[in-house]
């Protein structure tokens, strides 16, 4: 039988419960159900540069995990410096934030050569593999130089930005020659989907695109869009549990009735969050009638704590929701709970069901799966209503959440106030619409999605 073969940057025994992320969130959701080998980074950095990095395997139910420390240089080089301070800013829109270094792109290189060489060695000939986001997009070309013909998917969590952004990265275009060393390649949106099309027709002008198929440097790649969900059972079970039903009470107490809007999110500077504070001081200064009855609490774990980018979002959020709360606060009632650390994914489910209304305003993002966990945690009967930005992908989709866009401050407060004040029908209405959007993108289907096309290029080839 074939087996699967996943690659991503980090792995997290899904054993230990789902970690921080949507890729993670997602993965764990994925491989639960289908099983095979999940490859990538332990999450630990040797501290002696002398040792060998060296390979675990073990047994998690029916997965495999197969993982590997980095050493500092590769930590530095791949992870934080080609990974994080060049392609996650450039492919959410921020050449501002681009901080680029020659020798960081070696590295990024030679450790996914690393990761094919390993990979290669494990192969079996009907072996199908699904790799996934921008820390490993020459992984492919690694394994094919390695003599590796077995059918290989890319799917990109995060938004591909149109040529004119990508262009400025210093090496697209080996980044774009290196997507057609797969068969299929997958994004979020159509948008995505189309950028890649315009850079390689650009890039290429020999280029052709044949429905699905686009034809360059030699190969066609199947390119197309595979939104991706949640497990929208598992996690609205989750906000109807006895535990969850006491955190809402305890929160109703705590709040005395005032409306709770809710804000979850990774602490990074793609989720709009020092603008998102500014249209809650917004919504108090046109609406003062929500002073006092509503409390905004936005739970923003720290993530990539050794980025200079990261650390200094975290004291200007701190500053300004200390701002906003001095100016506005009463003897019994603060407007903002900024809360930086984590929490598990129960009480989540609970605080969104809890919540009137959710602040999700990404300045870019590739889906946001928050939007997703935010309607499915709702009571059908009283729901919540999301705020969009219109710079996320799930904004594709979701037509019925009341989209922003979340540079103008005005607009988000106004429409804050909008979703606060919408009668129960049309809530009612909107919820129902919304719940068929992110069960129709479900994980599973995702999942299945994907793998059913990279599967027909198994069929295809002789074993
Ligand atoms: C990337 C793309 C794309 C957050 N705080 C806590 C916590 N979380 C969980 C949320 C959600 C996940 O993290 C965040 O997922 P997003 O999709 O919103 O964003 P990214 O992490 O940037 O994910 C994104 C995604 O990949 C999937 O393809 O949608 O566009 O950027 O699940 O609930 N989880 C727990 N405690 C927290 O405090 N347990």
């Amino acid at each position: 039988m074939s087996r699967l073969i996943v690659v991503s940057n980090r792995v997290q025994d899904p054993a230990a419960g789902p970690g921080v992320g949507g890729l993670a969130v997602a993965l764990g959701e994925a491989l639960n159900s289908s099983g095979g080998i999940w490859v990538g980074w332990n999450g630990h950095v040797e501290d002696d540069p002398t040792l060998p990095v060296s390979w675990q395997e073990e047994r998690s139910g029916n997965l495999t995990l197969l993982t590997t420390s980095l050493t500092q240089e590769e930590h530095q080089g791949y992870y934080l410096g080609f990974a994080n301070r060049v392609l996650w800013p450039a492919f959410h829109y921020r050449l501002d934030l681009v901080d680029y270094t020659n020798a960081h792109t070696r590295v990024y290189g030679a450790v996914n050569r690393r990761l094919a060489m390993k990979i290669a060695t494990i192969l079996k000939p009907d072996d199908r593999i699904w790799i996934h986001d921008y820390h490993l997009i020459p992984l492919a070309a690694e394994l094919r130089a390695a003599g590796c013909g077995n059918p290989i998917g890319y799917f990109q969590h995060i938004p591909l930005p149109p040529p004119s952004i990508l262009t400025a990265v210093p090496e697209y275009s080996w980044l774009v020659r290196a997507l057609f060393a797969y068969d299929v390649v997958g994004f979020q949106t159509e948008t995505d989907r189309q950028h890649l099309i315009q850079q390689v027709c650009q890039q290429e002008s020999a280029a052709t695109v044949d429905g699905e198929y686009v034809t360059a440097f030699g190969r066609s790649t199947r390119v197309k869009s595979y939104p991706i969900g949640i497990d929208v059972d598992r996690f609205g079970d989750m906000a109807r549990t006895a535990d969850a039903q006491e955190i809402i009470d305890r929160l109703h107490r705590r709040n005395l009735n005032r409306a709770q809007v809710i804000g979850v999110d990774r602490l990074d500077y793609s989720k709009g969050l020092p603008e998102r504070l500014e249209s809650v001081r917004r919504l108090l200064e046109l609406y003062p009638e929500n002073r006092g009855a509503m409390t905004f609490m936005q739970i923003a774990p720290t993530s990539r704590g050794a980025v200079d980018a990261y650390v200094d979002l975290h004291e200007r959020l701190d500053s300004l929701s200390g701002e906003i709360n001095s100016k506005f606060s009463d003897f019994d009632w603060t407007p903002i709970r900024y809360i930086n650390r984590q929490f598990p994914r129960e009480t989540l489910a609970a605080l969104y069901r809890a919540s009137r209304a959710a602040l999700i305003t990404p300045l870019r993002d590739g889906m946001n799966l928050v939007a997703h966990e935010y309607v499915v945690a709702q009571d059908p009967e009283d729901p919540g209503m999301p705020v969009l930005s219109r710079f996320a992908g799930a904004a594709d989709y979701m037509k019925d959440a009341v989209l922003i866009n979340p540079y103008n401050i005005d607009e988000t407060a106004i429409a804050l106030q909008t979703a606060l004040q919408m009668p129960l029908k049309e809530r009612q209405r909107r919820h129902e619409r919304l719940m068929d959007v992110v069960r129709d993108l479900d994980v599973s289907r995702w999942s299945s999605r994907f793998l059913n096309d990279l599967g027909q290029l198994v069929r295809a080839i002789p074993s």
